[in-house]
């Protein structure tokens, strides 16, 4: 299993939302490539990304995630706001090794059937899911479908796997269900990536023994709750990583150079976390 940290775009700014809700902000960084180099630095091979203003509505990230994308020399998996053909080809084009569509998948099967044929392999959808139910649009809106009747029609489609986000659990930093998240992964085809509310080691350990294929963390490891070192030395994926990963070793050639380091006291870009 890979943990993957979030990076949650808002506003040009790397946020931790509570329950997806904008007005309940508890992390804000201002410098999300330096953020993105951070986890990477730390040992996480994957990074989650997702513009967060898209998803809801209220902007478009669009050029700052391109330069996520072309900056970090992780292995990426990039959602919110995908909606159409053009922005979902821009972000593949980009360096995305993923991308998660949401909102439009759940209205439009035939478009992620074609989406889906067209990359196969590097397209996930979104279930994200409160009360069992499916939402749509930033999570603002209620389909009435069930995620076990969605995770059934998704069935045949060249898909890379399937984001199954706990809405009610994301950012409070309280735990996964055990039993809702295992059996996600026991209904779904395809490979599962779990997020929302995993916060402790025994909820990562918890996900990979159910067959978890991946476990998005954010607030967690925003706060310090989940040591950072720990989680990327066991779930980072760091063995496939090169032994010589010197400056720009494993960086895509399209990267720039390397931003400033959150760590860093005197960088202005930080204002809080990554701990
Ligand atoms: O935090 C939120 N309000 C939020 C969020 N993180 N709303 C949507 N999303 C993410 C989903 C999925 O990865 O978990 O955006 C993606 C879906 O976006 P769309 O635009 O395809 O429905």
């Amino acid at each position: 299993m890979i943990a993957a940290p979030a990076v949650d775009l808002k506003g040009g700014r790397c946020v931790q939302l509570v329950g997806g809700r904008p007005e309940d902000e508890r992390v804000s960084l201002s410098d999300p490539i330096a953020v993105a180099e951070r986890w990477w630095d730390l040992g996480f091979g994957t990074l989650h990304v997702v513009d967060l203003d898209a998803a809801l509505g209220s902007g478009d990230n669009l050029a700052l995630l391109e330069r996520v994308l072309t900056t970090t020399p992780a292995e990426t998996q990039v959602g919110g706001g995908i909606r159409g053909d053009l922005r979902a080809d821009a972000l593949l084009d980009a360096g995305a090794d993923r991308i998660v569509v949401g909102t439009r998948a759940l209205d439009d099967p035939a478009w992620l059937a074609d989406l889906a044929e067209r990359h196969p392999g590097r397209v996930m959808v979104a279930a994200d899911v409160r009360d069992g139910q499916v939402l749509r649009k930033g999570w603002t809106e209620a389909t009435g479908l069930a995620i076990t009747d969605l995770l059934g029609r998704l069935a045949s489609l060249p898909l890379a796997g399937v984001l199954s986000t706990d809405v009610a659990r994301e950012g409070r930093v309280a735990g996964i269900d055990p039993v809702a998240t295992a059996a996600t992964v026991r209904a779904s085809a395809y490979p599962v990536w779990i997020s929302g509310g995993v916060s402790t080691l025994e909820d990562l350990v918890h996900l990979e023994r159910s067959g978890a294929a991946g476990a998005v963390l954010g607030m967690a490891l925003y706060t310090g709750k989940l040591d950072p070192d720990e989680v990327a030395r066991r779930w980072g994926g760091g063995s496939d990583r090169p032994v010589d990963d010197g400056p720009q070793a494993n960086a895509r050639p399209s990267g720039s150079g390397r931003p400033a380091d959150p760590k860093r006291s005197d960088d202005p870009g930080r204002t809080t976390g990554p701990a």
